[in-house]
């Protein structure tokens, strides 16, 4: 099968939400959820910029959504053809390839099809081209346009709109807080001949055109639509028309083609063919698409949402899923993406050294949820309770101390992987360095004074909060400081560097120190090889996942924090322990792996969708390749079913997942393949599962291109 459609049938405002993710079109720059051109905004439409924030008065601050381009409203004989009167057939399909959204809709006179995409070629771009097949004679009116009915979940952001028509249509705004311009552009070009006018209203800007229609006639409108902001250039609006001036010269087709050459090479540099099972080929092809489509190519220095493009769910803020679950795609197949990646982080050092600070620690503290300069966007108070609807104080923000160790893990990986010392030397060194010195301060005594504690912190698990020594933060710290001592080694050829480094830093640990703290950090307690999650977890009652969930009051409920269900329980919300022995394999045994998994598993709510892969990565370990697989499919088909949890208390969480996308693609390379790197080559140790018959994949290992190949016989690195 060579399947890269990801199809729907029928329409349903109640599928609104989860078909705007599972289609969505991006380009890095932008995203444009996956709604039919004339879908209001009960459905959920957007276009979501990547890295433009905005704080409506003491809502949280999110990323901006601009006006929305691309929005059609269709009549007949008067008669309005929106999609909410149910209209007879529908159907959808997002084109994996080149990123294309298809539908297809019967709208009893007419019937429309349209394909539309986010510009690969040009991340400002976005085109749509809209076919109405007219099946009886009457009056159409057509009306394509920039729509201001903006859906926000914090907002209002945009202010002081601007309309103007002309052979250009054009609205642009300013958001509140920062008074960033939004500038948005649309021209269109058509077929057919038509009256032709412009209309202006309280939801938007739209170009009209009106004429009688004949049975059996076909109409075709091509728009184009173009965004910039004050961020990119100084006149975003001049720059805005220019774009769209220019697309609608070249025509739809030429920008297509543009756009689909720039899918090709993306393809060709990381996509994975699997053969054996067609439901996880196209799973795994969705997943890829949508990693690929929110890469942030057209910046040097940028990470991506946890929720990717798909709207201002988490409040596009930047988590660990960057460095944990994203990374490992791109530093494999485009370390270019990688590095703009940790580069972020570089440049938002001087948000975590303030962050840590704050909290009056020294070195760097990243923020749990970063926005622009590493602000931290996560509140003391993330949930809300959905029985009392008052704000509930969690520490994801204070205690999830780990975000600073897992960035300094990706910069070692990205080294020893690329075998490129640049970027450490363009600021990851000082990053190591930095949150090094934050875990020294942030150390705690231990009663029996040698080993040293970990107080007060969230691991990955973040239904237990405020406790001691979770295996995976003190496994992520001893790793940090490890890799700040490896500096030395790394750059033993430039001593003077890394002391001058040093002392403009005035960093005060000595490479001793470093040493002795590592080699005494706490370890966590074993009950038959079982690795404790973190101190006295074992203590906590011991009940089935079933009995916890049916202690729920509502489905909606927190399972976390003081009074939730899961707190006083061995339940957990994702991997922890298992995330550990994923990220850390050559530290654990299979003896160790297999008695943890089997213990954890079982206790694991996956409730959140960094879950399964890293079970699911180390199933393939130790040779549980049915349960491998169950759990790949859970992955890899998240985007594909719509599934993933929506609420947390009462807060909407509700998006594309990219770290499941991620983690698809690390189950696949680094699990099915073995892939990994020693000493700077690659490795391979094949697991392939009894449903495929062969697995292949390009990646790029110290700036060389390889394919993996993986059959049943074995596997293999073919250089090219
Ligand atoms: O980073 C994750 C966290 O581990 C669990 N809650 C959702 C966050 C964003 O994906």
């Amino acid at each position: 099968m060579n399947n890269w459609l990801l199809q729907k049938n029928g329409w349903n405002e109640q599928d609104a939400a989860s078909d705007g993710n599972r289609f969505l079109c991006a380009n890095g720059y932008m995203g444009l959820r996956g709604m039919p051109e004339e879908a209001s905004s009960a459905c959920f439409p957007a276009v979501t910029l990547a890295g433009v924030y905005d704080q409506y008065q003491h809502r949280w601050r999110e990323p901006v959504n601009a006006p929305r381009g691309l929005f059609i409203r269709l009549f007949f004989d008067g008669q309005s053809l929106a999609l909410k009167d149910t209209p007879e057939k529908h159907a959808a399909e997002l084109d994996c390839r080149w990123g294309l959204y298809r539908r297809e809709t019967d709208f009893g006179p007419v019937q429309v099809r349209s394909e539309r995409f986010v510009s690969m070629a040009d991340c400002h771009l976005m085109a749509d081209q809209y076919r109405i097949q007219v099946r009886q004679d009457g009056d159409m009116t057509l009306q394509v346009g920039i729509s201001t009915d903006i859906w926000d979940i914090n907002g209002p952001h945009l202010f002081n709109f601007l309309f103007q028509t002309g052979e250009t249509l054009t609205v642009d705004a300013i958001t509140g807080e920062k008074k960033i311009t939004v500038a948005t552009a649309q021209e269109a070009a058509r077929d057919f001949d038509a009256d032709e006018s412009e209309c202006r209203d309280a939801s938007g800007v739209y170009r009209v055109f009106r004429r009688a229609v004949r049975k059996g006639e076909t109409l075709t409108l091509s728009a184009f639509f173009a965004v910039y902001t004050s961020l990119d250039v100084p006149d975003a609006l001049s720059a805005a028309r220019m774009c769209c001036r220019k697309a609608k010269a070249a025509g739809y087709s030429a920008c297509l083609q543009v756009h689909k050459d720039a899918w090709e090479q993306i393809r060709a540099r990381s996509e994975m063919t699997l053969e054996g099972d067609d439901a996880a080929a196209l799973a795994l092809r969705v997943s890829q698409y949508h990693l690929n489509a929110i890469a942030p190519r057209h910046a040097h220095s940028m990470s991506i949402p946890a929720r990717g493009l798909s709207g201002q769910t988490y409040k596009g803020a930047v988590f660990w899923d960057s460095e944990i679950f994203f990374f490992p795609m791109f530093v494999y197949t485009q370390p270019e993406i990688a590095r703009s990646l940790l580069r972020y982080r570089i440049e938002t050092l001087p948000g975590a050294l303030k962050k840590a600070a704050e909290y009056g620690y020294r070195g760097a503290f990243y923020a749990w949820e970063s926005q622009e300069g590493g602000e931290e966007g996560c509140t003391n108070f993330n949930v809300v309770d959905v029985f009392t609807h008052r704000p509930v104080r969690t520490y994801f923000r204070d205690k999830q101390i780990h975000i600073s160790g897992d960035i300094a893990y990706a910069l070692r990986s990205y080294y020893d992987i690329t075998g490129d010392r640049s970027l450490l030397e363009e600021g990851g060194a000082k990053v190591i360095l930095e949150c090094a010195r934050f875990y020294l301060s942030r150390a705690n005594g231990h009663v029996d004074s040698r080993a040293v504690d970990f107080a007060d912190v969230i691991g990955p698990d973040e239904y237990h909060e405020r406790v001691t020594n979770n295996a995976f933060t003190n496994q992520m710290i001893r790793h940090c400081l490890e890799s700040a001592l490896a500096l030395e080694e790394i750059f033993a050829d430039r001593p003077g560097w890394l002391a001058s480094l040093l002392a403009d830093l005035h960093y005060e640990a000595d490479w001793q120190l470093l040493a002795d703290v590592r080699g005494r950090i706490a370890r966590a307690a074993e009950q038959n090889g079982v690795i404790a999650q973190f101190d006295g977890y074992f203590d906590l009652e011991d009940c089935s996942l079933d009995e916890v969930r049916s202690r729920l009051r509502d489905p909606r409920e927190y399972w976390g924090g003081d009074h939730g269900v899961a707190g006083t329980t061995q339940i957990i919300k994702q991997a922890d322990v298992i995330a550990m022995m994923a990220l850390f394999p050559e530290q654990f045994t299979d003896r160790q792996v297999a008695a943890n998994w089997s213990y954890y598993e079982p206790r694991t709510e996956h409730g959140s969708s960094l879950s399964a892969c890293m079970y699911a990565l180390t199933a393939c370990r130790i040779g549980n390749m049915d349960e491998a697989w169950r759990l790949f499919m859970k992955t890899a088909q998240i985007d594909v079913l719509g599934g993933g949890k929506q609420w947390a208390g009462e807060i909407y969480i509700g998006g594309t997942h990219p770290a499941a996308n991620g983690g698809a693609w690390m189950i696949a390379a680094l699990g099915f393949a073995g892939l990994r790197v020693r000493n700077g080559r690659p490795e391979i140790h094949p697991n392939l599962p009894r449903q495929l018959f062969r697995l292949r994949f390009p990646i790029t290992v110290a700036g060389e291109r390889l394919t993996v190949e993986i059959t049943r016989e074995g596997g293999r690195i073919l250089r090219e």
